[in-house]
């Protein structure tokens, strides 16, 4: 059998590690002949809550489950990782404003990302889940100066599944049948989920929807605000989901896409106008272990203005925390 590859899951005893952890250690990420050492954070009130989310690891009997490390140091889950799901992070407290949200989680993501960048394979691929996911992937790179910014990247992919399967039950196909979709900016209600270069076996999407007003009146708001219409639902935020799209995500960056377009937070390298190092939604394809932004697409009116939105949202989050991390 192959040597184990070490993975780094932080927020280990909450809601999306409840059902991430589970994935990864059945082979969904690395695949099935891939024996994985799971290395989990969480704080140190956590630890026991994690002691037995591992005891039913355990009665799993994984069969790649090589190992699990269980600690609240960073520099201890990161040691020598393959791969980190960065799941953990402040939520928001009962009055606490916006800008404290955002300097908590910078300062989480700071020490986070200097950890990587000490202790981690230098090769790490690293998913940011945790809110606001694309603004503390950002801070993670910033903390992590020896490790290629492009490894470090923020989950949109739930996004780009839910627009997926709404386009899908819009239309009545396959949401497996839909190819070219991208979601744009960050992940947050104002994110683009972007329709025009995606098709159906062929067929225009935009063609087979036939109802534009549709796209930007409903698609759009349904799929920026899902998050909150679980969390109004369910009483809880949305965890089987956001533990698939880190699955998804982190299977096919590891995996490829075989040309296929996935959607990914990633440090900007100046591409659409976007500033560099911004962690932007883009369309990716993923092969040999790597992604690359689809370029060249053109932005329509109506698309750059909705690209403008998301992006002075991620400017003023950048900003927010300018003081953390300069
Ligand atoms: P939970 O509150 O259930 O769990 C979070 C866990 O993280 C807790 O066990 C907590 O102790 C731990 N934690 C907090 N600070 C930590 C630190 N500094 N180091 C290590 N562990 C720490 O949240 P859950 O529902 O699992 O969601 C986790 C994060 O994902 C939240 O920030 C949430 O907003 C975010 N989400 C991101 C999504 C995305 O698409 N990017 C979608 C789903 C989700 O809302």
């Amino acid at each position: 059998t192959k040597p184990a590859v070490r993975v780094a899951v932080t927020g280990a005893a909450g809601q999306i590690c409840y059902s991430l952890l589970f994935r990864i250690a059945n082979g969904d990420v690395y695949g099935k002949d891939q024996p994985v050492i799971l290395q989990l954070l969480d704080l140190p009130q956590a630890q026991n809550a994690v002691k037995g989310v591992v005891m039913e690891l355990e009665d799993c009997a994984f069969p790649l489950l090589a190992g699990v490390v269980i600690t609240d140091d960073p520099k201890v889950a990161f040691k020598d990782v393959d791969a980190a799901f960065l799941v953990g992070a402040r939520p928001r407290s009962k009055g606490m404003e916006r800008a404290d949200l955002l300097l908590a989680n910078a300062e989480i993501f700071k020490v986070q990302g200097a950890a990587l960048n000490a202790v981690a394979k230098r090769d790490v691929k690293v998913l940011v889940v945790g809110n606001p996911a694309n603004t503390n992937a950002y801070i993670t790179a910033k903390s992590a100066p020896d490790l290629p910014a492009g490894n470090i990247t923020a989950m949109l992919r739930l996004d780009h599944n839910r627009a997926l399967s709404q386009f899908a039950a819009k239309i009545g196909a396959n949401s497996a049948d839909i190819e070219k979709l991208a979601v744009w900016g960050n992940h947050s209600p104002t994110m683009f989920a972007d329709y025009r270069f995606a098709t159906v076996k062929g067929e225009p999407l935009p063609k087979l929807v036939n109802d534009e007003e549709w796209y930007r009146g409903t698609l759009i708001p349904t799929v920026g605000k899902r998050g909150a219409a679980i969390i109004e639902a369910r009483g809880l935020s949305s965890a089987a989901s956001a533990a698939n799209a880190a699955v998804d995500h982190m299977r096919d960056w590891i995996h490829g896409t075989n040309g296929g377009w996935v959607s990914m937070g990633i440090a900007s390298d100046g591409s659409y106008g976007i500033p560099e190092g911004i962690v932007f939604g883009f369309p990716a394809v993923c092969s040999n272990g790597s992604y690359e932004v689809v370029k060249g697409l053109e932005i329509s009116e109506y698309a750059q203005s909705m690209l403008n939105i998301t992006l002075k949202e991620l400017l003023d989050e950048r900003d927010g925390v300018s003081a953390i991390v300069g």
